[in-house]
């Protein structure tokens, strides 16, 4: 490799065409990630705005954006049995960039998600729906892989990025799990894993409860938004 020789070989190196276009995409990925974070932030950040406008308050708490450690990368395509190349990075791994937006309601999620799907200007890859069929573990999100595209000089490119979405419940569960067990590799305690599991049921109860209270409260029932707000934002 390129980035292992001796400085005084390099003199000796003969310059592999292919291996410098490699080197040269390895450099300008994590650039490329965050600027597809960047991007999807200031769609999200739109769309939180005019929720607001329309209806008084946002049914998002808060986004969170981290891009994936290399260390991360590379275990994770380890795991999945793929050579360590970095076609095999952008092909395979999904959540190099990612972007984690937390709700009060988790109906407001698939309010959200019935939105992204209509624009234009992102492409959902996948859906991976572990709210309505959590993990054995109790783990609950809803995970959307877009394409966001980038106007560069070179060209249009579309960067791929994973959306978790899930409530203020799920993730407070999520981060608590994440801490303690999630790669742990170590045999994690039967009753520890029954607890957590519970944990996680809680969790969604707490979740179906404030669904009733806000309902009664507000007499909202699908969603956070008015019909004429709907119209205006998913379509
Ligand atoms: P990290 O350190 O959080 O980034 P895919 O990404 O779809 O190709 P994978 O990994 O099987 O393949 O997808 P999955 O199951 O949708 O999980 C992707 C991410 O969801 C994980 O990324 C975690 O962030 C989160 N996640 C999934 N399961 C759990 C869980 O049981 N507990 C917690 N706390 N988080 C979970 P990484 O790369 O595995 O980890």
């Amino acid at each position: 490799m390129l980035n292992q020789l001796d400085l005084r070989e390099l003199y000796h190196y003969e310059v592999n065409e292919d291996e410098l276009r490699k080197l040269s995409e390895w450099k300008k990925l994590p650039t490329l990630y965050q600027l597809a974070l960047d991007e999807l932030r200031n769609k999200i950040k739109l769309i939180q705005s005019e929720w607001k406008l329309i209806n008084g308050f946002s049914p998002i708490e808060h986004i969170k954006t981290r891009i994936k450690e290399p260390k991360s990368i590379l275990e994770k395509l380890e795991r999945k049995g793929y050579d360590l190349t970095v076609d095999n990075m952008v092909t395979n791994i999904h959540d190099i960039a990612g972007m984690r937006i937390v709700f009060s309601f988790a109906q407001d999620i698939y309010l959200l998600l019935d939105h992204l799907k209509q624009r234009e200007d992102l492409k959902i890859i996948e859906i991976k729906d572990y709210i309505e069929k959590p993990k054995p573990n109790g783990y609950q999100s809803l995970h959307v892989i877009v394409a966001v595209p980038l106007t560069l000089f070179e060209g249009q490119r579309w960067m791929k990025v994973e959306i978790q979405m899930r409530t203020l419940a799920m993730d407070f569960w999520a981060s608590m799990e994440h801490i303690l067990f999630y790669k742990y590799e170590k045999q994690v305690p039967s009753h520890v894993v029954m607890e957590l599991t519970e944990a996680a049921r809680a969790a969604d109860s707490l979740d179906k409860k404030m669904h009733r209270l806000r309902k009664e409260i507000m007499g909202v029932n699908e969603a956070a938004l008015p019909r004429n707000t709907k119209s205006n934002l998913l379509t």
